[in-house]
């Protein structure tokens, strides 16, 4: 297979050629359409090459170099053009079918307008092109449309140009005084309600905001455009970075493959990331507005002004601005909170893809499709690594660095040691041995042993790491708190652990103490250290960090939920320690802690969360212990849950909004005091989040209600389309017998359609990542089924077949009979005669693992 050809870090060269500035013309009209892209290319230095340009599903009208028409060779995704000239204009007009384009990338549909999507390699399906991010080209674009159907037409940069034309079409100019790589181009031609605002930036430029939406969901582009504003100040005050168009523009269409995209200007958008009013979005929604389209305003600095020079450079961009976003929410909100939330992505789902087929370093080094690379290793392990360097260097110095950063590449193409070498010269600080993380796959392991001397008084804490192919110490920042019996600090700093064993020793100490390890995740590694009951209920009563609290809650009760497997495994009762229940009660009573922060620690872990603390794992054990362990503690503690319930209900706020929802899906595991709360909270209800937890609580605890529920909010949400996104998640994650012959129901459903990605994911990529015990179903129906929808969907749209295969290649911690079945399915895709690169990328590694 030609398509299946791996690229390679080690292998890039410089482009031969050169665009300086393209002039793109658009013609739309169906698949009629037609795109002019005149392209002044240069060679790049004394070479005899010929021009080779990325092209895919192109069909070429016509193609003149100089004006004079020239011999060309179009084969498997490139155009070959023979040309002894250093520098020439070449002008190739293409045509293309934008209505028959599943994949949503390139140029596409989405409900009747026209969009794009080009990260990573997109624009090629647009026009023949170096189609690369080291190629910085100045973009000028027509675009022409009937004017009644497409009223706004919009590109990148400044409008220059517009006008009517004969037969009710008209055309507008945009010019983007920023050169850029192509996967930063967009277009958008369509009928919107636009709601508009402005911006002063700190050198007092006026800058013009516009979000665009579908019609009749203009009162819902507020919370997104206040987001931005946000993030306009934020960034001038905390990056000192100024935003340098006139116009910033984000569009929100349904059809999208991801959250959204930086393009320069003109960011396009999922709608679920800017739709939103109370009635319809939840607390966390507004929360995940803010945070990406924050996201992706960041990028216009850090990805846009420098970008990468390959795509094995991907974090450079993303891992930093995920940093940024992550610093963005956490200095606007609850910085535990948001800790707390992006530990949880490392350890549940980045931890996950590292030891599965799909390990890579935050630097791969080999790709065969570039798509399947944007994971939570490149961008949030990318971002943990960003954080330990902020953490070695301490803010100041940071900011020093990334000053350095951008008077060193602004309007460049580079890589990740660039940006490393910016920090190491602006900083002093010597980052030799910390940029192994950029080269090394797979999650390092540390093992802490402590020992106190009575005599001396002396405190000594051992750390050994270690990681699989990995023959030399990473450079591990480790935070660490030491606490006295009485629960005060006696330390809190940050280890300098650069050795595969270091011993680190603490004087002056007249007890052992309480040692909170790893404090705040201060690096992305499992740590292994022999907690017991009393330990753990300390540091949850009195660490001084409050994601170390947390930490210590997770510890606890994953502890217990272990024990009670091994007993089941050894026929023996299960039992929990009241020590756990009575901690977690301590938890509910307090009312010193932040009821959010609350709520995160009765968030018990997931089944997926606790097969991520072991090496191989007995689902139904689990299952039966988990669901033990939850049920004593919410019938030990049902009355204070009660109370805490109540008196949240009145509290008009995120945080108690968040613990009250919580109580309940606790409460849901008592029935008889949840069945009438829960009724009472959905009928009440005057917010999606209120709505939605009474929903999730009845969901999770097959209430009585449950299907009744479910029905009445079928029957309100059903022409809004995120909220039904929410309804078909419920379904998918509902733990029941017959959930797949539901859901093979729900496929015919009027709302669902498996060529819209947030209806798919909704329904089957919740199904497969959320409900674990159906999905790993011993009788294999939960894998058939996810097949059969991936079979469809590898010709739709591989990009989110792609993605959606991920629950079944990580098979290796499942029983054999188990693994067999998932091994049989995998088969079955890998056999598809039309098999995308997509997934033979993830199929094959993980057949062959
Ligand atoms: N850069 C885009 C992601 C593009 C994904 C291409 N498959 C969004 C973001 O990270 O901001
Ligand atoms: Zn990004």
């Amino acid at each position: 297979m030609t398509q299946a050809q791996a690229k390679y870090l080690k292998d890039y060269q410089a482009p031969l050629f050169t665009i300086e500035t393209i002039d793109l013309a658009f013609n739309l009209a169906g698949n009629e359409t037609q795109v002019q892209a005149i392209s002044r290319i240069k060679r790049t230095s004394k070479h005899t090459h010929a021009l080779v340009l990325d092209g895919e599903d192109l069909t070429v009208v016509s193609l003149t170099v100089d004006g004079e028409a020239v011999p060309y060779h179009v084969s498997a995704g490139q155009l070959v053009l023979e040309t002894a000239l250093d520098e020439f204009e070449l002008n190739i007009i293409t045509k293309l079918d934008p209505e028959a384009n599943s994949s949503l990338e390139g140029l596409y549909m989405s409900d009747g307008a026209y969009c794009t999507q080009c990260e990573a390699e997109g624009f090629r399906r647009i026009t023949y092109f170096l189609d690369r991010p080291d190629v910085l080209a100045k973009y000028t674009v027509r675009i022409e449309a009937d004017s009644a159907a497409f009223p706004f037409l919009l590109s990148n940069g400044n409008l220059i140009d517009q006008g009517e034309l004969e037969g009710g079409r008209h055309y507008v100019c945009w010019q983007d005084p920023f050169p850029k790589p192509a996967y930063l181009f967009a277009l958008v031609a369509g009928d919107f309600d636009l709601l508009q605002d402005e911006f002063i930036t700190r050198s007092r430029r006026k800058v013009i905001l516009q979000v665009f939406v579908d019609k009749g969901n203009l009162h819902k582009a507020h919370h997104a455009m206040a987001s931005l504003k946000k993030s306009m100040a934020w960034d001038e005050s905390r990056f000192d970075l100024e935003y340098d168009l006139d116009i910033y523009m984000i569009v929100a269409v349904d059809f999208f493959n991801m959250g959204a995209m930086e393009n320069k200007g003109l960011n396009i958008f999922n709608t679920k990331y800017v739709l939103a009013d109370t009635l319809t979005a939840t607390d966390e929604d507004y929360h995940g507005i803010e945070s990406v389209v924050g996201h992706e305003y960041f990028h216009n600095w850090t990805g846009n002004r420098v970008t990468c020079r390959d795509w094995f450079q991907l974090s450079l961009k993303e891992g930093l601005t995920v940093f940024r976003d992550q610093e963005f929410s956490s200095d606007l909100g609850s910085r535990a909170v948001n800790r707390i939330h992006a530990i949880k992505v490392i350890k549940n789902q980045q931890f996950a893809e590292d030891s599965g087929p799909m390990s890579h370093p935050i630097r791969p080094e080999s790709v065969i499709e570039m798509n399947n690379f944007y994971t939570v290793t490149v961008y949030n392990k990318g971002a943990e690594v960003i954080r330990m360097m902020h953490t070695l260097l301490g803010e100041e110095k940071f900011q020093a660095g990334m000053k350095l950063y951008f008077k060193r590449h602004d309007g460049q193409a580079v890589t990740c040691d660039d940006f490393v070498a910016a920090m190491e010269d602006a900083s002093g600080v010597d980052l030799t041995q910390f940029r192994l993380w950029y080269s090394q796959a797979g999650t390092p392991i540390v093992t802490a042993m402590d020992s106190f001397d009575a005599l001396t008084g002396v405190y000594q804490l051992t750390l050994k790491q270690s990681l699989a192919n990995c023959a030399s110490p990473l450079h591990i920042p480790f935070s660490i708190e030491l606490l006295d019996a009485k629960g005060h600090s006696l330390v809190n700093e940050v280890l300098d652990f650069t050795q595969a064993e270091q011993v680190f020793s603490f004087e002056g100490l007249s007890h052992k103490p309480v040692a909170s390890l790893l404090q705040n995740f201060s690096a992305p590694v499992k740590l292994q250290y022999r907690f017991n009951v009393d330990q753990l209920v300390h540091l949850m009563r009195f660490a001084s960090s409050e994601v170390a609290r947390w930490e210590a809650s997770v510890t606890l009760v994953s502890q217990a939920i272990w024990q009670n497997v091994a007993s089941l495994q050894q026929q023996q009762a299960m039992t929990l320690d009241p020590r756990v229940r009575d901690s977690f009660k301590g938890v509910l009573l307090d009312t010193e802690l932040d009821p959010a922060l609350i709520a995160e620690i009765l968030a018990i872990p997931t089944a997926s969360a606790l097969i991520e603390q072991t090496e191989s794992v007995d689902l139904d054990a689990l299952a039966l212990a988990r669901e033990f362990v939850l049920t004593e503690m919410a019938s030990h503690s049902e009355d204070e849950l009660i109370v805490l319930y109540r008196s949240l209900v009145p509290v008009d706020s995120t945080q108690a909004r968040a613990l009250k929802n919580q109580c309940l899906t606790w409460l849901a595991r008592v029935p008889d005091e949840a069945e009438a709360l829960v009724i009472a909270q959905f009928d009440k209800a005057s917010n999606m989040t209120d709505s939605l937890g009474a929903l999730t609580a009845a969901n999770v605890g097959d209430l009585p209600c449950r299907d009744e529920l479910m029905t009445a909010f079928e029957l309100r949400w059903q022409d809004t389309p995120l909220v039904m996104d929410k309804w078909f998640m419920l379904q998918a994650t509902h733990n029941a017998q017959d959930v797949i012959e539901r859901l093979r129901q729900l496929q015919q459903h009027k709302r669902f359609s498996m060529s819209n990605p947030n209806r798919v994911r909704a329904l089957v990529g919740s199904f497969a990542a959320g409900n674990i015990y159906q999905f790993h179903r011993q009788d294999g129906k939960g894998y058939a089924f996810l097949t059969e929808c991936l079979m469809i969907l590898n010709k739709l749209n591989p990009q989110v077949a792609a993605r959606m295969v991920t629950p079944l290649i990580q098979f290796h911690k499942f029983d054999l009979g188990r693994q067999t079945l998932i091994k049989a399915c995998l088969g079955q895709l890998l056999a598809l005669p039309d098999l995308s690169k997509d997934m033979y990328e993830k199929v094959s590694k993980a057949l062959a693992k």
